[in-house]
């Protein structure tokens, strides 16, 4: 028996529904997010995105040699995100050079941890936090102005083929693996739920 991404999906629909419909995602929709909820949120994610980037390169330096076009394509997304990412905290008169809140320190120290799991797990969790933003920014369908090209950035469906490709190869690892691992991708899954729910949460928190 092994487990797939969509069914460890399944099992946890209702964690993962709470991971990627969230009032903040709902705000920007409606416009009711204040400036200062948004940039909290941006700047917090700008920190997590740096983490991310780190952690995608640690993971391309244990993956099978077949995975490398998938993720370097993945690697030159978050280049030009990172770039971009400035661009608009500068259009916002924004720093970015705050320190994390809580919740994205204890986001980013779990990525850290992924090096020490089995590549199995890395690919899963990896697919995990990227289907988080896709289906986060794409569920509340047309987001107006001033927030469009943050919901297209990650609800576009040039991210969801990526998406796809992260489920794919992550989907393979799991075919081979041990139970035990498998378990392990499940509850990584699980966490990733958790943080991401707690992400969005962090634009209402005080900074
Ligand atoms: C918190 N999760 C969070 N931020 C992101 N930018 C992504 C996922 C997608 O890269």
């Amino acid at each position: 028996m092994t487990i797939t991404c969509q069914e460890i999906l399944k099992t946890h629909e209702h964690l993962w529904q709470e991971a990627t419909v969230h009032p903040f995602l709902d705000g920007c929709k409606q416009g009711t997010i204040t400036p200062e909820q948004f940039n909290t949120w941006l700047v917090q994610d700008y920190q997590f995105v740096v983490e991310f980037t780190r952690m995608l390169a640690r993971i391309l330096s244990v993956a099978p040699r077949h995975h490398f076009d998938v993720l370097l394509g993945g690697l030159t997304a978050l280049k030009d995100e990172l770039n971009w990412f400035q661009v608009k905290a500068a259009e916002r008169n924004l720093s970015l050079d705050v320190s994390k809140q809580r919740t994205c320190e204890e986001y980013s120290q779990f990525l850290e941890s992924f090096a020490r799991t089995p590549y199995a797990v890395q690919a899963t969790g990896l697919w995990a936090v990227e289907l988080a933003y896709n289906q986060g920014w794409q569920l509340p369908g047309h987001i107006p102005e001033p927030y469009t090209e943050f919901a297209d950035r990650w609800g576009n469906l040039g991210f969801t083929d990526y998406v796809k490709l992260l489920e794919q190869q992550a989907d393979e690892m799991l075919g081979n693996a041990s139970p035990d691992i498998q378990k392990e991708a499940e509850e990584t899954v699980i966490t990733v739920a958790q943080f991401e729910k707690a992400f969005w949460q962090m634009a209402f928190n005080a900074t």
